[in-house]
């Protein structure tokens, strides 16, 4: 797996990497605040008054409490005015989060089980991997092909649900060069906990190089392969070292007689391995159940052709 190395080395909020981050962070503190306070002034006082009333012999009676419309009043404005308070302190980075600026750069971004795929305005598909520019507006356009994610990243302080049947937006503008983790945050099934991706920033040349390019360094397919392998996170399902996962290990697989649920049997060659990527379910090995996500549409020839020889070579 290539997935991303989350970090936690402070027990407090992440290291805050968007412009939007600060504001965010604000709000957050000022809510925090606001609890940590009015937890020791409710508290104290019921800590005081549980030792001051206790009751010490039969004799002692709650005495009646009569209305008081001083008490009243100060218990009513004080919070009205700490939550309205409250309200524009976070209604400000809520409408910077909502509005994305005109210019900001638009990556497709979609969901499936259980991997996050990344279409640029060039045709250029990057699987798992999120590249940006650093200090340029990055507007989300996101959708699900599937079930209800929701993409996370925890340093840029921003989340959205991505829901089958319709788009939904998200910006960013990412201030430092560094790399950062992508989550899932909506429970998707088996594999959820592994659905990550990896936000790379690179500053402008590096970036405008990378689209250009892609992560396509000339490697040998196999070589490919096994980093799109990492980066669809095909591991979740598919062991490599022989162990029966969601579904069949594709170790010696290649070359393999598989036998199917319907009773046949297929010879494991380049075209039922490419079937079984692109069309999942068309033949489903015996004793596994047809849960493998179709890949086709969203996956290029090459990318195909460079499975195929990973595959071949896990023998
Ligand atoms: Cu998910």
């Amino acid at each position: 797996m290539s997935a991303p190395k989350i970090e936690i080395d402070s027990l407090w909020l992440p290291k805050a990497s968007s412009t939007l981050a600060g504001q965010v962070d604000t709000a957050w503190n000022w809510a925090m605040a606001n609890a940590v306070v009015f937890f020791f002034i409710v508290m104290i006082p019921l800590g005081y008054f549980m030792v001051k009333y206790k009751k010490k012999s039969d004799a002692d009676v709650t005495s009646t409490l009569a209305h008081s419309t001083l008490i009243e009043t100060v218990w009513t404005v004080i919070p009205t005015v700490v939550v309205m308070a409250l309200f524009f302190v976070g209604l400000w980075p809520y409408l910077s989060a909502a509005v994305p600026p005109k210019d900001a750069f638009e990556v497709q971004v979609t969901a499936q089980k259980w991997a996050w795929t990344f279409t640029y305005p060039n045709g250029t598909v990057s699987p798992g991997k999120l590249v940006v520019p650093q200090g340029r507006p990055v507007k989300l356009v996101m959708s699900s092909t599937d079930v209800i994610h929701s993409f996370f990243v925890p340093e840029f302080r921003i989340k959205q649900d991505v829901v089958p049947g319709m788009y939904t937006t998200m910006w960013f503008e990412a201030k430092d060069v560094e790399e950062t983790a992508v989550l899932c945050t909506e429970y998707c099934g088996t594999g959820h906990s592994e659905m990550l991706a990896t936000v790379q920033v690179l500053a402008a040349p590096a970036f405008d190089q990378w689209l250009e390019a892609g992560d396509d360094k000339n490697l040998p397919p196999a070589e490919k392969g096994k980093a799109l392998y990492g980066q669809w996170a095909c591991g979740s399902c598919h062991p490599i070292d022989g162990t029966r996962g969601v579904g069949p290990s594709l170790k010696g697989l290649y070359g393999r007689n598989e036998e199917l649920t319907d009773g046949s049997s297929v010879k494991a060659d380049e075209n039922y391995l490419r079937e079984s990527i692109l069309v999942s379910t068309a033949k489903v090995v015996k004793g596994f159940a047809p849960v493998m996500p179709a890949f086709q549409g969203q996956i290029k020839d090459a990318q195909v052709d460079a499975l195929i020889a990973y595959i071949k070579a896990l023998q």
